[in-house]
């Protein structure tokens, strides 16, 4: 057995290693690993060798015993690199560009319906939900519009297949969110001040400005005193909110049967105005029939459309855009 305790035997070492190394390749290569750097490899047998040796040669031994095998590791390392398999040979080219995920975001509506709700809840509203599917009660009579009253025909409506005894259809989808505002008060005492955004749906023929699905987001507020000053100021409000403070924008009369007065607010567009919301006093008879005394409470409601509000602040031509599901109108958002 050669000695291997001399700095001359690691210089004989080496060059028998890096030379055999030189020519080895595929199984040979992890072959010449295992002799010269495996658990029983001949470096490794030298490595263990030194811990019987005297103190002041362990010193420069082990230096020098330590830096061969940093020489075999990387010789290794590069001639692997050199010999070894390719990233081709696996079938994958790491130098090809990468596909970009596509990134989901929140729809133009939704993304209305949240800003809205969120400059509503700034200004105190608390938000609530109810029902698509509805009694027409709540959507017509208790919001001061009895059967065969003429302004049901504002709302074509659209009737769920179902007859009561007397074969009339009661139930229906909401024409507006505002049967809400009696399901609210019926179960909370003055004050009330809600917000309440949903779907809704209409029989009626589609165009640039109207769907027959849409989404509103309603508005009541009743207490002692509320005036209409105050409907007034928080129309102007949340309108500077959500379009800023240049845009302009009218505010007139109008009629619905469960306010009083009514009034509707446009924005402009296109050099015309586009209604966006129905809003008013609420009519005594609401409040009576709910039972809260029209002599002590008075409020205002507002209902507002949200895909006309998107079409405003986005600059949109048609309502049609949003339903319609085409990514590259969507993508713009
Ligand atoms: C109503 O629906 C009333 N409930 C609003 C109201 C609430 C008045 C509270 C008073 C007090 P109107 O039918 O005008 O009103 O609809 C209100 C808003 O919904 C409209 O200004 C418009 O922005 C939107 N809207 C109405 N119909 C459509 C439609 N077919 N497509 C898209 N948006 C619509």
């Amino acid at each position: 057995m050669p000695d291997t305790t001399t700095i001359e035997s690691l210089e004989a070492l080496r060059l028998e290693a890096l030379r055999e190394l030189e020519s080895a390749s595929g199984e040979a290569l992890e072959v010449w690993r295992s002799k010269y750097l495996g658990r029983k490899g001949r470096l490794t047998q030298v490595l263990r060798g030194i811990v019987g040796m005297p103190p002041d040669e362990r010193r420069s031994f082990g230096a020098a015993a330590n830096t061969l095998k940093e020489v075999l590791e990387n010789a290794f390392a590069d001639r692997a690199a050199a010999v070894g398999p390719k990233p081709a040979d696996t079938g994958l080219d790491v130098t090809l560009p990468g596909r970009r995920p596509l990134q989901g975001r929140l729809h133009p509506v939704t993304q209305t319906v949240r800003d809205i709700a969120e400059a509503l809840t700034a200004m105190g509203f608390q938000i609530v939900e109810g029902p698509e599917v509805e009694h027409d009660y709540y959507n017509f009579t208790a919001l001061n519009i009895p059967p065969d009253h003429p302004a049901r025909d504002m709302w074509d409506t659209l009737w769920v297949d179902r007859v009561d005894a007397e074969g009339n259809p009661r139930i229906l989808l909401r024409t507006h969110t505002s049967p809400m505002q009696a399901r609210v008060m019926e179960k909370t005492k003055p004050p009330v001040r809600v917000a309440v955004p949903g779907r809704c749906y209409r029989y009626e023929a589609t165009d640039a400005t109207h769907e027959w699905h849409f989404h509103q987001v309603e508005g009541l507020a009743v207490a002692e005193g509320i005036t209409f000053a105050e409907l007034k100021g928080t129309l102007y409000e949340f309108a500077r909110r959500i379009f800023g403070p240049e845009r302009k924008v009218r505010f007139r009369c109008d009629y619905f049967p469960f306010v009083e007065p009514g009034v509707d607010m446009a924005i402009d567009w296109k050099g015309e105005w586009l209604e966006i919301m129905g809003a008013g006093m609420v009519h005594p008879r609401v409040l009576a029939g709910v039972g809260y005394d029209p002599e002590k409470f008075t409020g205002f409601a507002f209902g507002m459309g949200v895909e006309r509000i998107a079409l405003l602040r986005h600059g949109i031509d048609d309502i049609r855009h949003f339903a319609a599901n085409d990514l590259r109108f969507l993508s713009q958002f």
